[in-house]
């Protein structure tokens, strides 16, 4: 029984079939685990799209898949919320036949994923989150998504608040916890987030830090996954993985064993 875990995808549909050729899953026994970003800014993200919602309409127990901040892009331009940006490649989801269903579906997807002693998110995690209590706000957060995600939505871009306070409540709070799922880079060691940074972790803006590397309450045992910081790349750190080994920036695309941190490898393609 394996598990593999993957970095950001971003429409990079070959690369993606590439891997999975290399690493040719088991599906009765092994499991993909996907940190978001499936799409955007790479050549295909209709293929990526399609092809994870079906592997996991499928394998339900075996493929799993968390939000990143380009995934809720994608939502927000569905619901007419934000125009797309030069650079996107999300018009040939928009112009889908499928497209309704597809959405539907990147709709249901988590902000976290939490099995054993692994927590799977997009971005980050704020320091002052137990375990229990980033599963717990992951999964409220989703809940009031799912009821009603053009309302939700619509008031869910900004950068403020920048700091998790347990009392927070309706949009701030939820902005809070996606931002930091599915945006962090820096953050201070009281949990204060940064939104502009985007370089290699040695250059924190003053008074910053890579957030993996200020003091967490999570249970020392506890290993977060993460993509989302391509200038960190691909990163094994104690209680941390760096997933996102830059496949849309000339990189590879990486499946990381879990079980023996054996890592597979496809460069990027171009189509
Ligand atoms: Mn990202």
């Amino acid at each position: 029984m394996s598990t593999y875990a993957i970095g950001d995808i971003q429409g990079c549909a070959g690369s993606l079939r590439r891997l999975l050729a290399l690493i040719q899953p088991n599906w009765s026994e092994d499991s993909l685990w996907i940190a978001g970003d499936l799409v955007n800014r790479g050549p295909d993200s209709l293929g990526v799209l399609r092809k994870i919602k079906s592997l996991q309409t499928e394998y339900p127990d075996h493929v799993r898949c968390v939000l990143g901040n380009h995934d809720i892009h994608l939502l927000m331009a569905h619901y007419e919320l934000t125009h797309t940006r030069k650079g996107d490649t999300l018009q040939s989801i928009l112009s889908a036949p499928d497209r309704e269903e597809l959405i539907n579906w990147l709709n249901h997807q988590p902000f976290l994923y939490r099995e054993g002693k692994y927590l799977m998110v997009h971005a980050g995690l704020l320091p002052s989150w137990t375990e229990n209590q980033a599963e717990s706000l992951a999964s409220e957060t989703q809940r009031i998504m799912i009821k009603d995600p053009r309302v939700f939505l619509e008031h869910v871009y900004g950068n403020h608040p920048d700091y998790w306070d347990d009392s927070l409540e309706g949009i701030d709070r939820y902005r809070v916890i996606i931002n930091a799922m599915t945006r962090l880079r820096f953050c201070t060691p009281q949990g204060r987030m940064e939104f502009h940074s985007k370089g290699q972790p040695q250059h924190a803006p003053d008074g910053f830090f890579p957030w993996y590397s200020v003091p967490h309450v999570r249970k020392p045992d506890t290993i977060a996954l993460f993509g989302h910081w391509s200038q960190l790349g691909l990163r094994r750190m104690p209680g941390y993985l760096s997933l996102d080994s830059g496949c849309l920036w000339e990189g590879t695309l990486t499946a990381m064993r879990l079980e023996d941190n054996q890592f597979f490898q496809v460069p990027r393609s171009e189509y």
